[in-house]
């Protein structure tokens, strides 16, 4: 009954250190995808009240989409360009991009899952994951509450 109990407990802790993304549309398979053992970056993010860029952690999505087996850098050319994300948050708000914007070897975008803020994890309110794109030059595309990339590729 005990043990059970620690478990539970264990298992709810880990679930809150380790939020997962989940992917889904077209690309090889469906993939939920911890952050763990990915490399990680910064970026900035304006926040709005203080008119203060805020810098955030994380990993960078291009990992996160490399791992989903999307194609990304000499990969992305010809119908592959024709592809876009939707990302989405708890809420139901919803962002879309391009696979070509998202792709730094031909946007230089620096674009990151991130899972802290000044070195923090992220609030209930927007984490515990939230989409960051630095240079972003107002916030409105920094998705909080980050659950799901929704991908849609146009030509197959
Ligand atoms: N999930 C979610 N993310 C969101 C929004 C939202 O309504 N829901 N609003 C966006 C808009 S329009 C802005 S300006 C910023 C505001 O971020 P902040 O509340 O952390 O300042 O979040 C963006 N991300
Ligand atoms: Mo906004």
């Amino acid at each position: 009954m005990r043990y059970s109990l620690v478990f539970l407990l264990a298992t709810a802790l880990a679930a809150q250190t380790a939020p997962k993304l989940a992917i889904s549309g077209d690309l090889p398979a469906p993939v939920e995808l911890e952050l763990t053992g990915l490399p990680r970056a910064t970026a900035t993010l304006l926040d709005e009240k203080s008119n203060r860029r805020v810098p955030y952690e994380g990993v960078p999505l291009e990992a996160i989409l490399q791992k989903a087996g999307l194609p990304l850098g000499k990969d992305l050319r010809g119908k592959a360009l024709a592809t876009y994300l939707v990302a989405e948050a708890k809420d139901g708000y919803q962002v879309v991009f391009s696979l070509g914007e998202l792709d730094p070897s031909l946007s230089g975008a620096r674009v990151i899952v991130a899972d802290r803020r000044e070195g923090k994890p992220l609030s209930d309110y927007e984490g515990p994951l939230r989409l960051v794109i630095d240079g972003d030059k107002r916030p409105a595309r920094s998705v909080r509450m980050l659950q799901k990339l929704e991908v849609v590729r146009l030509r197959k």
